[in-house]
């Protein structure tokens, strides 16, 4: 069976990495204009930079949760008849043990650079401008995908989402574009398709089932369905 699963900020929860739109959520410290969008960092890139420094350095305080190991378990079992593509720019999914992972909106541990397009593993701070490894330039910016910016991999995706045989979406709202139509895409290809999620999304109307409820138990617990 080929299985697309999407994820978005809802599964990292649990693990104490702030959602988006949650109350308490990320968006809710700033407005996505003044820190997501290639307009901001031109016009502040050290405020921006000091915004996914944070994000960078905070991952060092989050685990996994049982919603990341589940996956990562399903990941080694069903290996390339899992696409797990994710909205997430932290690394949970791997340290949950998944291989192979879709970052389609990019990765917090990844620097880009401007100047050569290179793109680069990076741990540290990037607001204090360090020189590109590959180039020498000091364009390095956080490697994400922004608003008005094209995903990565969107090839790769839409070729799994034609031939995928089931469809899960597990904690996201269903808010943002293009990954907010990839449950209409799967199920004109004729994939069943599966919400999970804390409540019903913006697009949950699109879904066969839903289950809602924590990702931390409902992911397990679909798993193990899946693997039985
Ligand atoms: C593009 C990286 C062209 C940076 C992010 C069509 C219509 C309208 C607008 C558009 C459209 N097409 C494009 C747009 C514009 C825009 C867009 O969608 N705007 C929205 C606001 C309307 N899209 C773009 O600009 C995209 N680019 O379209 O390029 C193109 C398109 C196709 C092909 C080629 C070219 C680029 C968008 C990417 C922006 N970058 N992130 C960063 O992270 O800082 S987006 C960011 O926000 C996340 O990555 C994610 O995508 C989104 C947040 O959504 P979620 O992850 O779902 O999080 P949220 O908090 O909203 O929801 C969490 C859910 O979990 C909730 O439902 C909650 O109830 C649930 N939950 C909470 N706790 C739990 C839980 N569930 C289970 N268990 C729990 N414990």
């Amino acid at each position: 069976m080929k299985i697309v699963v999407l994820t978005g900020a809802g599964i990292s929860a649990e693990s104490g990495v702030p959602t988006f739109r949650d109350s308490d959520g990320l968006w809710e410290g700033h407005n996505v204009e003044d820190v997501a969008t290639p307009e901001a960092y031109d016009a502040r890139p050290s405020f921006v930079q000091k915004f996914y420094d944070e994000r960078r350095a905070f991952l060092s305080k989050v685990e996994p949760n049982p919603a990341h190991v589940a996956l990562g378990r399903l990941s080694e079992l069903l290996g390339s008849d899992l696409t797990l593509v994710t909205q997430n720019i932290d690394d949970l999914h791997e340290r949950g043990g998944a291989h192979d992972v879709v970052h389609m909106h990019g990765e917090l541990l990844s620097a880009l650079c401007r100047a050569c397009t290179g793109r680069t593993p990076w741990h540290k701070e990037l607001s204090d401008f360090p020189p590109c490894p590959r180039c020498g330039v000091s364009e390095l910016r956080p490697d994400v995908v922004w608003f008005g910016e094209i995903p990565y991999e969107m090839g790769r995706i839409q070729a799994a989402l034609m031939r995928a045989d089931l469809f899960v979406s597990v904690g996201t709202s269903g808010a943002v574009y293009p990954a907010a139509g990839f449950v209409q895409m799967a199920k004109a290809c004729g994939a069943k398709t599966l919400e999970l999620n804390l409540v019903p999304s913006d697009g949950t109307a699109f879904f066969d089932e839903a289950r809602h409820g924590l990702a931390g138990e409902l992911v397990p617990a679909w798993v193990d369905e899946v693997i039985a």
